[in-house]
């Protein structure tokens, strides 16, 4: 792939509503727009997830753009790439980082898709024309807020509900939510706010016949996790503690999850998310792909790599319009009856708002290849 420039971009863009974790509240996102630019001009792009702060994971906005300046384009400019998976050999030399590894990888497989004239889901050799999607919801300010927000969603079609929970916020909140709407998936995602001390209270959890329940235990953790399975029915579905194809066959052999959340970012990009989607499949553990709060770009990769089989439970891809009062894609993505119709033009499938782009963006950069 003859790469003849980058573009880094920082955007900086409001959310429409605020977004509450057990950690904290993101109001305003960060992130890069990568761009690839080949000989012909063909355009690749990639979006970074890292946040402004180390909550999530140990990665940041800033730790993004080091990486990526000071090392990543480096290892490109040093390296022939025939295909967007021989990054991650090419990669390898720099340990973890993996959001700043796939906001480059991204850009290069939509350019590597652009430079074949087919869309980017067919080059990662997905084939669904249509995906289901969910709704994550951040911790609301009351029962009765969350209860009308969980409504609003579930009339717009959204086929299941993610609810945020943490210590004081969970057994209580899920029970009146599941006896509001006892025939809407409901799942619960702790973003790690429990240690096994808690297990008595986590096993009760089980009364409620959740989906499934996210990351209860630490962001590091596979072992407390399997034990943590064992003694509940709720399946378990990983989210920050799975990395790389290597966690994902660690997990499956200690029993630690039945369900695996794929982020694009968190694992290092697209390639490393296809491995991790294939080695699922063999062991039968369901999947399916989470968000990061992302704007249009970051959205159309987790569309197309949601194209994949094992993709069998709705994702975190809702439509462009619940975040952004404008997205950087033309067309936004659009939800209709929880489904995402899949786009067939090349690559990412979207074009880019060039306006849009110009007007959030913050500071550029350009490196010649
Ligand atoms: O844990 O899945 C998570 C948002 C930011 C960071 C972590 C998570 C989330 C979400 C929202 O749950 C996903 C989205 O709507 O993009
Ligand atoms: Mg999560």
């Amino acid at each position: 792939i003859p790469i003849k420039q980058f573009k880094l971009r920082r955007l900086r863009m409001m959310l429409n509503n605020p977004f509450t974790t057990s950690f904290g509240t993101i109001q305003e996102k960060e992130f890069f727009v990568t761009e690839a630019i080949d000989e012909e001009g063909n355009r690749g792009f990639g979006e970074s997830v890292a946040f402004t702060s180390p909550w999530y994971n140990e990665e940041t906005v800033q730790t993004t753009q080091h990486m990526i300046k000071d090392f990543l384009i480096k290892l490109i400019q040093e390296n022939k790439i025939s295909h967007p998976d021989d990054l991650l050999e090419v990669f390898k030399p720099i340990r973890g980082n993996n959001m700043a590894k796939s906001a480059l990888e991204g850009a290069i497989w939509d350019l590597y898709a652009k430079r074949l004239n087919i869309p980017l889901y067919e080059a990662l050799g997905g084939t669904k024309k249509e995906i289901d999607v969910g709704i994550s919801i951040g911790i609301q300010p009351s029962v009765e807020k969350l209860l009308q927000t969980i409504n609003y969603y579930v009339k717009e079609g959204y086929k299941r509900i993610k609810i945020k929970i943490k210590p004081g916020w969970d057994y209580e909140v899920l029970r009146e939510v599941k006896s509001h709407f006892p025939t809407v998936p409901i799942m619960a995602d702790a973003n790690s706010a429990y240690t096994l001390k808690d297990i008595d209270h986590l096993q009760k959890l089980d009364e409620l016949d959740l989906l499934m329940i996210e990351q209860p235990l630490a962001h590091d953790d596979i072992v407390d996790h399997s034990k943590l399975q064992a003694a509940m029915h709720t399946p378990i579905c990983l989210d920050e503690s799975i990395h790389s194809l290597e966690d994902t066959q660690k997990a499956i052999q200690l029993q630690s999850c039945k369900i695996i959340n794929i982020k694009i970012g968190r694992v290092g990009g697209l390639s490393e998310a296809k491995r991790i989607h294939d080695v699922c499949k063999q062991n039968g553990i369901d999947v399916w792909c989470g968000g990061m709060l992302e704007a249009g770009i970051g959205r159309a990769h987790n569309i197309a790599l949601t194209t994949l089989p094992q993709f069998v439970l709705p994702g975190d891809t809702a439509a462009s319009a619940l975040y952004w009062k404008k997205d950087i894609i033309k067309p936004e993505v659009v939800v209709e009856n929880g489904v995402i119709s899949v786009p067939d033009r090349p690559g990412i499938g979207y074009e880019i708002d060039e306006q849009a782009l110009e007007n959030f963006t913050v500071e550029e950069e350009v490196f010649h290849l």
